[in-house]
């Protein structure tokens, strides 16, 4: 059977997410595309880059992620860094003729996520964007369904993710609220997981109208190099220093389809956790999912007689997407590991078989697209055409 072997660049929550699904993905997917080989690691430090090795897994390690992407023994290098390396990471791996996949979002804007598309295409690698949500079987499911004609012409999409980890003004300034490194706030980190949603459910959005909001508007400096997302507070006279991106984004969206939509996204919305949602409603029935309750899909169709209609609750398992390598009976429950290690089944498959995989750089090119339209539409406070 064929191995590859990885390249992981970052070693924190990510790092850890992938690396459980390069040596799960086999155990899940037999016969496995190919066998990922967990074999070289890059981090900060020497020291950080040895701790992870033994942590995650890994063969070999290095402080010098270019190490990794000049190494002839790799095939595949997994960008799982803060957003401001993606690009640099990505064309120098792209340009060494290596498979690649990039953490959320691609770019810090729609220009790096171009410069980044173009190495990949010349290069002739292929190319993912880790938006593993839509790899969760009941939002498969939803896809089948969509496919299948049976909610009919989509009329609405509506889109939300809520978080509250950073709704503590004592909770730190770490990158992902420097737009220098994020590129920007809630868009970027969650938003753009929702987008994936949209376009994968509904289709292409054309233009957005959009409302950006900054509520917390300085942080304590983070002390600590490693990102705690809000567990770890910094003391409220602590040194801060300004936060310069959104906390919150709201946005209608018209697709080219003609449906029309809306989405939102705060860390800010306490009570709420990984409040992932869509509803979707067509002219012969609605779909919701929360990825709170990441098992389950709700169905409305408009075919049930009269009396029997109603939303009814499908407990994803073995007769639906990606069922069969996963547990063996419905709503014994899947998580987030289990949407990674199909994630990397996906890219595996794509670069054993020579296929297309989705999403890809392009796509991920055309998310910073939208993504840059919703921060022109909030300044501008008028609809933008995407790209
Ligand atoms: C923080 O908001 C975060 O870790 C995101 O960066 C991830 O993409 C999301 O899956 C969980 O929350």
């Amino acid at each position: 059977m064929k191995t590859l072997n990885v390249g992981m660049i970052g070693a924190g929550f990510m790092g850890k997410a992938h690396s459980l699904s390069f040596a799960a993905m086999p155990m899940f997917f037999w016969p496995a595309p190919a066998i990922p080989v967990r074999k070289m690691v890059a981090d900060v430090t020497e020291e950080a880059a040895a701790e992870a090795a033994k942590r995650l897994g890994f063969e070999l390690y290095t402080a010098d992620w270019r190490e990794v992407v000049e190494h002839p023994d790799i095939d595949v290098i997994d960008i799982v860094t803060p957003n401001n390396s993606h690009a640099e990471i990505a064309i120098a791996a792209a340009k060494a003729g290596k498979h690649i996949i990039c953490e959320k979002p691609l770019a810090r804007d729609a220009a790096e996520a171009k410069a980044m598309l173009d190495a990949v295409e010349a290069a002739g690698v292929k190319h993912m964007v880790a938006f593993n949500y839509r790899r969760t079987p009941a939002v498969a499911l939803a896809k089948k369904y969509i496919e299948e004609g049976a909610i009919g012409e989509i009329l609405n999409f509506r889109g939300t993710y809520l978080q509250d980890w950073s709704a503590d003004p004592n909770s730190p300034l770490s990158w992902r609220f420097q737009k220098a490194v994020a590129g920007s706030g809630a868009l970027g980190d969650i938003g753009t997981h929702v987008i994936d949603y949209a376009r994968y459910l509904v289709g292409e959005i054309d233009e957005v109208m959009a409302e950006t909001k900054t509520w917390i508007r300085e942080r304590p400096v983070q002390t600590s190099g490693v990102d705690k997302l809000g567990t770890v507070k910094g003391s409220a006279n602590a040194e801060k220093k300004p936060v310069d991106v959104d906390d919150e984004f709201i946005s209608l969206l018209r697709f080219s389809n003609g449906a029309v939509g809306s989405i939102e996204a705060t860390r800010n919305g306490w009570g709420r956790n990984n409040f992932l949602t869509f509803e979707i409603h067509g002219t012969l029935g609605s779909l919701y999912f929360n990825y709170e309750n990441r098992d389950e899909l709700q169905v409305f169709f408009t075919n049930d007689p009269a009396d029997r209609r109603g939303f009814r609750t499908i407990y994803t398992g073995p007769a639906h997407p990606y069922g069969d390598g996963l547990w063996p009976i419905p709503a014994l429950g899947i998580g987030y590991g289990e949407t990674k290690i199909i994630e990397t089944y996906e890219f595996f498959k794509a670069i054993a078989e020579d296929s297309e995989v989705s999403p890809n750089f392009r796509d991920g090119y055309r998310i910073a697209q939208i993504s840059d339209a919703i921060l022109e539409s909030a300044a501008k406070q008028q609809w933008v055409k995407v790209g």
